[in-house]
């Protein structure tokens, strides 16, 4: 990578192809190191790859001394070579780890120049390692595949920028923009492909959250079942959350139900219930499970939300899908709460219904909300439409 000089297009182009090797190798960690970003590291001299490395496992050594270690072990010098890592190296050091902060131990190897995809949104970081290797004499680019970079770690962005979890809003609708008829039938709106998807989609998160009235209208069991996963009993099942200000829960839920099936593919129960409720009754789940109760304050539409995320993320849920109704939408959407959107859309029409998220205070087409990142799927025989509140985060506010 000496050569050609610097701006000409071929280095340009190498620039993102490493680049985007390095961040198919953070990608190999997809799962195993939540809550610390998936990271990873190339180093490249003379225009050859002579280390690679990723953070591997949750309190792992961190790519960029992975990489190094690669490096050696092929029994090479990584003096004057090229740093490609996705994420800005560390500054601080760590209070679990011996090991000085990836700063320290770039600096040490002479390592002549630092491609940075994404700067780190930890505030303990952010900007600081850039900094520090600047100061050291050597030469930092960042913003490269930025984009991508921030998808990869998205969850802990908004872990990070945000102190909550990410959050997705999932919903199913008719052709005319409902969630369910008058009567609150909404089973099933969306195909069993979409509905198959969903599945998929819940295995991704720490935590499924649902208002009452969706909960009243389809006792939904918000587990994870996939017949295509080899091992049914040992999914990881999401955490359920759900908001019903009076804290009533249907007795006919069907996890009441002491079946052994139910015992076994169960997560938790939470019901965030207004905070005047006082204690409310304990109710136990099949395999002695207890229902956690959480009082929450109330709002200006319903429960603080920035109080149940808070919340959550406390107790160690970095992502929720929330899946309806109108009104969870509504008061998701109206705060700005919220990251990524899915929508279902099935080819039938109702007439009235009840809407997506009702009111939104905009009056105006000019006002509208976008989706950012827009994809488009088919999806059976509905219409997948995913997208994102921001293109990605902003580092600096
Ligand atoms: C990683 N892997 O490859 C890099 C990280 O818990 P610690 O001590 O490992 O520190 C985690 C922080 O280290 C993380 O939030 C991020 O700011 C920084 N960089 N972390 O887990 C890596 N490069
Ligand atoms: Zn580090």
């Amino acid at each position: 990578l000496s050569e050609p000089p610097t701006g000409s297009k071929v280095l340009e182009n190498k620039i993102e192809q490493f680049m985007h090797k390095a961040l198919i190798l953070a990608r190999r960690a997809e799962g195993a190191v939540l809550p610390n970003p998936m990271v990873g590291a190339l180093l490249v001299k003379n225009g050859m790859l002579i280390g690679e490395g990723w953070h591997a496992c949750y309190g792992g050594i961190h790519a960029e001394e992975a990489a190094l270690n690669n490096c050696k072990e092929r029994g090479l010098d990584p003096a004057g070579s090229d740093l490609f890592v996705t994420l800005e190296p560390c500054s601080f050091q760590s209070k679990t780890k011996h090991n000085p902060p990836c700063t320290g131990i770039i600096v040490k190897a002479r390592i002549s120049r630092v491609f940075i995809a994404r700067l780190d949104p930890n505030p303990r970081v952010r900007g600081e390692g850039v900094k520090v290797l600047k100061a050291a004499g050597i030469e930092v680019r960042w913003g490269i595949l930025e984009k991508d970079a921030s998808e990869l770690n998205r969850i802990y962005e908004a872990n990070m920028l945000r102190q909550r979890p990410y959050v997705h809003l999932k919903a199913a609708l008719t052709l005319d923009g409902f969630l369910a008829g008058s009567d609150g039938s909404s089973r099933w709106i969306s195909c069993g492909e979409s509905r198959s998807r969903v599945m998929k989609l819940r295995q991704e998160y720490d935590a499924l959250l649902v208002g009452r009235g969706t909960l009243m209208a389809d006792r939904p069991r918000l587990t994870v079942r996939d017949q295509s996963l080899p091992d049914q009993d040992n999914i990881k099942q999401p955490l359920r959350v759900i908001l019903s200000s009076k804290g009533d829960l249907p007795e006919d839920w069907p996890i009441f139900e002491k079946s052994e099936a139910d015992v076994k593919v169960s997560g938790d129960v939470l019901v965030c219930h207004s905070r005047n409720r006082g204690d409310l009754n304990r109710i136990v789940l099949p395999g002695e499970t207890p229902v956690e109760w959480a009082g929450i304050t109330n709002g200006e539409d319903g429960l603080s939300l920035p109080e149940i995320l808070g919340k959550l993320y406390s107790r160690g849920i970095h992502s929720l899908l929330v899946e309806g109704g109108g009104r969870v939408f509504q008061s998701f959407l109206k705060t700005d709460l919220w990251d990524r959107l899915t929508v279902f859309q099935s080819p039938d029409f109702i007439g009235r219904g009840i809407p997506f998220c009702g009111d939104l205070g905009i009056s105006s087409l000019s006002d509208k909300r976008v989706l950012h990142n827009q994809i488009t799927a088919l999806s059976g025989r509905d219409i997948e439409i995913q997208g994102d509140r921001e293109e990605y985060p902003c580092l600096q506010d």
